[in-house]
């Protein structure tokens, strides 16, 4: 559009009063349907895992504090982000490394992808992980990361730190130790609150989830159950999401998270919905074909340990060629809060 010389010179002397006149960037401002920076992207195990080792050689955990590659996104080059609400990154931790206790208020979690023998801390008590794990690190929960094994260990952090830095309301802080002393045994946590039981006395006290390890053995078999027991999610296959025991809710406000068991030749109908959803495979083999803007369709073929993003309202479907099972994150649960969540029938 070009702007007549009477407005060009009206809108110049907005300008030094932080004034701007909103009907030149209206149809910009309320599109008829999502528009986002973000693109498809999938990130090959293969191609990450050994510029991931090779890091290990460059950087210790300590020096690092976290020793992550970011899956940043091609179009949010340079931002760390993964898509525009959405971290996610590959964290290795060698034998004997400590990545020492901090606090934040980003909330944060990791789906384990290799290894075992390593922990996380959470407000003092350890959960060592093995692969297909998760582990929350709620807001402000203090946490850190050790590993007493022998491999290196690597997962997939998953964090809302582009929608908290949005806000602007990030807060960071470091504990005076290397690690935040040990308060209860490992496995404490789990085995109080993970049996559909609650103790009288109401006496964990925090607004986080008092589950803070959910087991990959147990998850899965409750795939199974559910798979033995009724038709799978045309869309999704059968679909598990992951709660806060204490409110059937997302594990966290600001991230959603999600199993599902895909059965061998499973072929998926399209799905697009407003949540914004990393993906990362922890068995089998398929693809997932997303349909662009122009019509062209785009296929990510994957196999265990590979990530991929599918960003805002980009209609997809997922194939498989074997038995499959896909963990998954979003911003679903915090749209719902705000009323924004959308999916196409
Ligand atoms: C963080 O605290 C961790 O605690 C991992 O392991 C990744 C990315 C951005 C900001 C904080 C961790 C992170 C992070």
């Amino acid at each position: 559009m070009t702007v007549s010389a009477e407005r060009a010179e009206y809108y110049d002397r907005l300008k030094p009063h932080s004034l701007a006149p909103l009907w030149e960037i209206l149809a910009k401002l309320l599109t008829t349907k999502p528009t986002t920076r973000s693109l498809p992207c999938l990130w090959r195990y293969e191609d990450s895992r050994p510029l991931l080792i090779e890091s290990g050689k460059l950087i210790t955990a300590e020096e690092a504090e976290r020793r992550v590659l970011v899956l940043e996104n091609p179009g949010l080059a340079g931002e760390g982000s993964t898509t525009e609400a959405l971290y996610a990154g590959l964290q290795m931790i060698l034998p004997g490394e400590v990545a020492g206790a901090h606090r934040h208020t980003a909330s944060a979690f990791r789906f384990i992808i290799e290894g075992d023998q390593a922990y996380t801390a959470v407000d003092g008590e350890k959960a060592y992980m093995s692969a297909g794990d998760l582990v929350l690190t709620p807001n402000w929960a203090w946490h850190d990361h050790g590993h007493d094994g022998k491999q290196p260990m690597i997962w997939l952090d998953g964090l809302d730190i582009p929608l908290v830095k949005y806000f602007g309301t990030v807060f960071t802080e470091h504990y005076s130790e290397k690690q935040f002393p040990a308060n209860r045994p490992s496995g404490s946590s789990y085995g109080t609150f993970g049996h559909n039981l609650r103790p009288v006395d109401d006496s964990f006290d925090e607004d986080y989830s008092p589950i803070f390890h959910y087991p990959y053995p147990e998850s899965r078999k409750a795939l199974d159950a559910m798979a033995g027991s009724r038709d799978p999610d045309p869309k999704r296959g059968w679909a598990m999401e992951y709660i806060d025991p204490t409110s059937g809710g997302p594990i966290m406000p600001t991230l959603s998270a999600f199993l599902s068991l895909l059965p061998s030749g499973f072929k998926g109908k399209t799905r697009q919905t407003t949540e914004a959803q990393i993906f990362s495979c922890a068995e089998g083999s398929g693809r997932t074909i997303i349909e662009q803007e122009n019509g062209d369709e785009l296929v990510f073929e994957w196999q265990a340990r590979d990530q991929f993003v599918i960003p805002i309202w980009y209609p997809h479907r997922h194939e498989t060629n074997e038995d499959s099972v896909l963990f998954s994150f979003s911003d679903g649960g915090v749209q719902k809060l705000l009323g924004l969540y959308r999916e196409a029938p």
